[in-house]
């Protein structure tokens, strides 16, 4: 039987149409059409011939009807990729099943059969990265979402959940640890070979099988669980990293007792193994029991990592642990509720993150990630739902989108509830739907019937997508405040009408005099237009809103200069305090950028700025950490996003006015500053943390206003740091100025860390991101280094990802920066199409600039397009990309 021209067999398959078409035009996956699957796997059984060329597996799948799905006689298990070497229905060879493209159907005519398969596959062929394949000599997985059909042929969808017993053997010189999830349970060699046995007690679905092999050490430790379990965890590195790894595993124990505490949830296996991998497409991997992780997010020591990969470490070792709920006891009915896992899960990793280090810190350094990444994602064409409707790959839509304003919209339901209340909501959804396959509506209606809170309307942050504005207009009656909102969200592809969402947002109002307020309240826009009304003001007050960021929305306020010196000055909410300060610099520049400010205007702004930043230099009351904060200039991407039409060489110029007027009016304040932070030895306390912060900022700042001294005390920096903060920051600095000091202290440090991957990551980075008036050329002849490679993932991000992101050489005028990410995406994609397609959202931005480069932007997208043959991967962002 010839499937292929056959229509859509009736097997509950979402997927079903899939195989049969082109890859030009891949089709598009709906979340309307999901059905059940017609057979349950309960158990899986697996064995491993590993080799890194070639490994033989073979796999035995239990299979029965699903009572809870129409009945189908054929079962399709997916492939990709790979062949069936033998097929067998209940132990009897068979020829009668069919290929559709590349999955393999066969039909049965009982109620429960055992299928067996086996495929051949070759590892070091695998330069994609999903599946199984060979990293620095070592075997490894990764089979989210669609990587399991790469090893085998099985209903690769997470609402199809088995008990994996897995048997894997090999050369015991090449592979001396065997890893698996769950529980070892047998092990035995034979000869030259060795064989180990896992177990996995709990159902899963083939997204969180994994396997590691090869030639690795441990740091191991235990971990008492509040029920008395005791736990044994390792993180396993290659031999010479070892020493490299006590921050991770520190971050693993405070993750285990964190989310006992705050979330009630307890491990329930013997066994937590971390593995780190060179080579990896993402930062890391949930797999039940054995997360396998970018080396990026396990390896830290001061001498190599910045305080911000101490942090990263922290957060992502944080993220994997929170997933073993949120994500695989309670999992993903398809991979539409992605943002039920990951969303919840990156609001549990933030909340750790908060509660570990500085929360207001730890708050406005995400909200800037949301809006560098989420807000022009949600302006833009590859606008989505935090629940999409439709997709036609997968690995396309983990965004940001739905991982960070998926945290923000359960963070908004944590504020509306109360902190009590929204755990008796949490508790009620890991009790209900505990060892489920759930949908983001399951969770909503947990939350609203643990809370008790009515969240009919809520629902559409699920389904819309665009960043809602708000226009606040505050004015003054008698002796009332009147607070006139009006919300509206815009218009983004597929979705014309949109309806009001329920927007809560903090607000104080300000006494002039005073300074102070009576105290904050929470108001909840919910319709198109609201007005709220507040007695008790002699005086019209100054208004303080979105207080904490408690709504993930743009707020268009008309508010006076002053009125923003006085809340960068007085506000006692941290976040709004920076935002306060943020607005009055994207103020002055964005006017400034369109040509709009007389030379008075420009003169008054200043001096305004500077005397807002004198005064956060001179707060005592303020740690350095939030001090660095408020300092900082609002980034050259999120100015662009304020405007249409926007020009990065506008932009960019007067960006680099403003940082000089401030590097020169502030100087002898920065330098004292500069000095006082200096006298610090290092730690990883908040207070050495903060200093190093400054010290890096002040020499920015010295940068733009006297580049000579700049470059001189940043060389002085370099050579007197111990720690990795100072010298990078120090690096960073010179990488801009053309001077003596950037050659040689670029040369010393590739010297000082050559073969250290990570180190050398930064190296590119911070060259590919430079101020560089030849950044173009630099990066050229840095893609021809011997050191440089497409095979690994996260060097080419520390060039290109670097690049793409350094606004002042990717928006060159004439057009060479896009067509070097072009011409990137076109190399990479048949090598690592996941990695190429994450670059295309660089150039799809061509809607938002000035005529000239939008056009060139455009023609670098129509060339893409144009190639002969493009991965579904890359096909969808690009078309997607030119709407
Ligand atoms: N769940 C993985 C991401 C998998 C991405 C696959 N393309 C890591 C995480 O979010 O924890
Ligand atoms: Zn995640």
């Amino acid at each position: 039987m010839d499937i292929a021209r056959t229509p859509a067999t009736p097997d509950g398959n979402v997927e079903m149409a899939d195989a049969a078409v082109e890859p030009k035009d891949p089709p598009e996956i709906r979340r309307e059409d999901y059905r059940p699957f017609a057979w349950l796997v309960p158990e899986i059984r697996l064995d491993f011939e590993l080799g890194l060329d070639s490994t033989r597996v073979r796999a035995k799948l239990t299979v029965a009807h699903n009572d809870k799905a129409p009945h189908s006689p054929t079962i399709r298990l997916n492939g990709d990729g790979i062949v069936p070497t033998s097929v067998t229905v209940d132990g009897s060879p068979t020829q009668a099943y069919a290929m559709d493209g590349d999955d393999l159907i066969l039909t049965l005519d009982g109620k429960a059969h055992e299928i067996g398969i086996e495929t051949e596959i070759d590892p070091s062929a695998n330069s994609q990265l999903m599946g199984l394949y060979a990293s620095s000599g070592m075997l490894c997985t990764q089979c989210e979402s669609e990587g399991f059909r790469r090893i085998t042929f099985f209903p690769d969808r997470p609402d199809v959940l088995s008990t994996y017993t897995v048997r894997m053997s090999g050369p015991k010189d090449q592979f001396p640890i065997l890893l698996c999830n769950g529980n070892k349970v047998a092990t035995g060699e034979d000869g030259d070979t060795h064989w180990a046995e896992w177990h996995d007690p709990w159902p899963k679905p083939s997204y969180l099988f994994a396997l590691v092999a090869g030639d690795l050490v441990a740091r191991s430790d235990s971990f008492t669980t509040m029920n008395g379990r005791e736990v044994e965890l390792n993180v396993w590195v290659r031999e010479g990293d070892l020493d490299r790894t006590e921050h991770a595993m520190e971050s693993l124990k405070r993750s285990m007792k964190w989310d006992e505490e705050t979330f009630g949830r307890e491990y329930d296996l013997d066994l937590y193994n971390i593995v780190a991998v060179s080579d990896f497409n993402m930062g890391a991997m949930e797999n039940k029991g054995l997360n396998v992780f970018n080396t990026k997010y396990v390896l830290a020591d001061p001498e190599t990592a910045t305080d911000g990969d101490f942090d990263g470490v922290e957060g992502v070792i944080g993220h994997e642990y929170f997933h073993n709920w949120s994500g695989n006891r309670i999992t993903c009915r398809d991979w539409f509720q992605l943002s039920l896992k990951e969303g919840f899960t990156v609001l549990r990793d933030q909340l750790f993150s908060q509660d570990m280090g500085s929360e207001p810190v730890k708050r406005i350094e995400d909200v800037r990630v949301l809006r560098a990444a989420q807000f022009p994602e949600d302006s833009g064409p590859l606008a989505h739902p935090i629940r999409p409707d439709s997709y036609r790959e997968i690995s396309n839509f983990y965004t940001a989108t739905v991982y960070n304003k998926g945290a923000e919209v359960i963070r908004m339901m944590r504020t509306m509830a109360g902190e009590e209340a929204f755990r008796k909501g949490t508790d009620l959804y890991f009790d209900r739907h505990d060892g489920e396959a759930a949908t983001c509506e399951d969770f909503i209606k947990a939350i609203e019937d643990g809370v008790g809170l009515d969240l009919t309307q809520f629902r559409l942050w699920y389904s819309q997508a665009g960043t809602p504005k708000i226009v606040v207009d505050l004015s003054h009656e008698g002796e009332e405040a009147v607070l006139k909102l009006t919300q509206m969200v815009p218009v983004t592809p597929g979705q014309g009408d949109k309806k009001p969402m329920p927007i809560p947002l903090k607000i104080a109002l300000f006494d002039r005099d005073s300074g102070t307020h009576s105290g904050e309240q929470l108001i909840i826009l919910d319709k198109a237009s609201d007005t709220f009304r507040f007695a008790g003001f002699a005086d019209k007050p100054v208004l303080s809103i979105n207080r904490t960021f408690s709504a993930p929305v743009t707020i268009q306020r008309d508010t006076l200069r002053s009125d923003l010196v006085f809340l960068a000055q007085n506000d006692d909410d941290p976040f709004a305090r920076y935002e306060a300060m943020q607005d009055l610099m994207v103020g002055h520049l964005v006017a400034a950028s369109k040509g709009e400010l007389s030379d008075s205007e420009r003169e008054a702004g200043h001096i305004d700025i500077v005397g807002a930043l004198r005064s956060v230099i001179e707060d005592e009351a303020l740690d350095d950490l939030m001090r660095g904060e408020l300092l900082l200039m609002p980034s050259q991407t999120y100015l662009a996003e304020q405007m249409s039409a926007a020009d990065p060489a506008r932009i960019h110029e007067e960006r680099e006015a403003l940082k000089r007027v401030i590097g020169c009016e502030l100087q002898d304040e920065m330098h004292a500053l500069y000095d006082r932070a200096a006298t610090l030895p290092f730690s990883h306390s908040a207070e050495a943390k903060g200093a190093r912060k400054l010290k890096t900022l002040i020499l920015t700042y010295a940068a733009a206003h006297d580049p000579q001294k700049a470059a001189e005390l940043a060389a002085h920096q370099y050579d007197g740091s111990d720690n990795m903060t100072d010298r990078q920051g120090a690096l960073m600095v010179l990488t801009g100025i053309d001077s003596a000091e950037r050659t040689g202290k670029l040369l010393d440090f590739y010297n000082r860390y050559q073969g250290n991957a990570l180190v050398i990551d930064k190296w590119f980075a911070l060259q590919a991101s430079s101020l560089h008036p030849k950044v173009i050329e630099h990066v050229k002849a840095l893609a021809d280094h011997p050191d440089f490679t497409l095979k690994n993932p996260n060097r080419v991000r520390s060039l290109f990802m670097a690049f793409a992101g350094n606004p002042h050489g990717f928006h060159a005028a004439d057009g060479e920066g896009y067509r070097l990410i072009a011409d990137l995406i076109l190399e990479l994609d048949p090598i690592n199409a996941q990695t190429a397609a994450r670059f295309v959202p660089a150039l799809g931005r061509w809607r938002k600039l000035e005529p000239g480069r939008s056009a060139l932007m455009r023609e670098q997208l129509e060339r893409i397009a144009a190639a002969p043959k493009l991965s579904r991967d890359t096909f969808e962002q690009v078309t997607r990309s030119l709407g």
